[in-house]
């Protein structure tokens, strides 16, 4: 029995044993190497992972374009305008939950009292040129409408084939501290583009799906598309061990005096990681159950492969095909996880959500600044606003976060302060972000069923109507 158990999951198995192995590795090259890891040194050890990384995140443009439009695009208005308000209501309610639980979790540990702020005078090249001004909610806004899709295409495939540089190493661009990579500007510009192409695949999606034969050709070529995507990420999938193995261990590995750094973090590092923790088992299973009346674990248990694959790449993004393919084996209605996933990906980060608000009310700490409850609403709104304009690359909950200390009066510059645990913090919330958009997908397919059911058996009817 256990040996048809190991065969069935012999890949998941391995890549949570890569996640591992390579946390054990990279700690003990850590601590047997003399002196720091330069960034040459760690591009080797990173190199097979970030082939790895780059095969899943080459297939994200056309897989959700794709599974968005087809998805859509073969329902009903009526079924799919359903399909897409249970997913928004979930996506709203759990997002603002974990911003709440941040909230009340920050404000009663008090993190940030009485630990001391970082120096912000050495960092000063980097502060001045680097830092992300955010415009706030305009840019998000923005960002839903791409100005020319291909232009959105190329430049979303771009960032996403050839990630952003954290830094380029060379002496004057680099803070004075290796621990600090800045959230560039291009970081950001790039990569929310993302959105825009979910909302044009929507759009497209609606406007096919009214158009009933003539539009029934481009719906069958993206539904094509997208089992080509799919087709691939089952190839892809068989690298996940090593690709996982070797992220996580070049990145263990030039993480200098991280012990260091969590003495003076540690209560922020432990705030943010029990948010997670209680909104991912806990909030999440009695929304779950309230919609439901089942509770989530079991379809928890069946996600350790996606969940790997999150806490690995720090991409909910570049997860996203593996996730598809996950709920699939678990036998969600396609229809329904090529809508929820990729829109859940993409605006639904919960985990980002709660960790954006804990970051700011800790920094406002830092400061020495108790925020007014107009202030407090305000970071709630904004939390929620920045988690949805994240896209699901690296570190970019960190980089939208300059929303939300710009609520609470504080400069972009104050990120600097928990930058040098944030690498760690963002594969826990991603891994938070992915959990929670699968067993949305699995709320949204169970209280569809009855209605997609009946659309399977209209298609039929219709199919021979003898
Ligand atoms: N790494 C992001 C993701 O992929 C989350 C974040 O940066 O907050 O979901």
């Amino acid at each position: 029995k256990w040996k048809a158990f190991v065969r069935n999951n012999l890949i998941t198995i391995l890549t949570v044993i890569g996640v591992l192995a390579g946390t054990a590795v990279g700690c003990t090259l850590r601590s047997l190497s003399t002196q720091k890891w330069n960034q040459r040194e760690t591009m080797y050890l990173m190199f097979p992972g970030e082939i790895f990384l780059r095969m899943l995140k080459s297939l994200i443009i056309p897989l959700l374009m794709a599974s968005i439009t087809s998805a859509v695009g073969s329902l009903d208005l009526t079924l799919s305008k359903k399909i897409a308000l249970r997913s928004i209501v979930y996506y709203a309610t759990t997002t603002v939950c974990a911003v709440i639980l941040g909230i009340i979790l920050v404000v009663t540990i008090r993190p940030g009292v009485g630990a001391e702020a970082v120096d912000k005078s050495e960092y000063e090249p980097a502060l001045s040129r680097h830092v992300l001004t955010q415009d706030t909610l305009l840019d998000l806004i923005r960002n839903l409408f791409p100005p020319n899709l291909v232009q959105a295409c190329v430049q979303q495939s771009q960032t996403v084939l050839f990630p952003p540089k954290n830094y380029s190493g060379d002496k004057d661009d680099v803070p004075s501290s290796e621990l600090i990579k800045w959230p560039f500007k291009e970081n950001y510009e790039n990569t929310t583009n993302v959105l825009g192409l979910v909302v044009f695949s929507i759009v497209l999606g609606i406007s096919l799906g009214q158009m009933g034969e003539k539009g029934k050709i481009l719906v069958d070529f993206f539904q094509s598309l997208s089992e080509a995507m799919m087709n691939i990420t089952s190839w892809v999938i068989w690298l996940s061990p090593l690709g996982v193995f070797f992220l996580v261990a070049s990145k263990m590995v030039e993480t200098d005096s991280f012990l260091g750094q969590l003495q003076r973090l540690g209560y922020y590092f432990m705030t943010v990681l029990l948010g997670l923790f209680l909104h991912g088992f806990g909030t999440i299973s009695v929304i779950f159950f309230i919609a439901t009346r089942r509770l989530p674990f079991k379809v928890i248990a069946q996600l350790s492969q996606v969940l790997a694959t999150a806490f690995g790449t720090a991409s909910s993004s570049a997860t996203m095909p593996i996730t598809i393919q996950t709920l699939d084996r678990m036998g969600l209605d396609p229809r329904v996880t090529r809508f929820v996933i990729p829109v859940g990906a993409t605006i639904n980060m919960d985990g980002t959500a709660l960790y954006e608000a804990v970051a700011a009310i800790f920094i406002a700490q830092l400061q020495g600044k108790t925020l007014a409850f107009g202030q407090t609403v305000a970071v709630c709104v904004t939390a929620t606003a920045a988690s949805i304009g994240a896209a699901g690359i690296p570190q970019a909950g960190l980089v939208t976060m300059v929303m939300v200390l710009d609520t609470v009066g504080l400069p972009a510059e104050e990120v600097i302060n928990i930058l040098a645990v944030d690498w760690l913090l963002d594969r826990f919330r991603t891994t938070i972000n992915v959990m929670c958009d699968c067993i949305g997908a699995r709320l949204v397919d169970i209280l569809s069923v009855g209605e997609l059911d009946k659309h399977a058996e209209l298609d039929r009817l219709n199919a021979d109507p003898q």
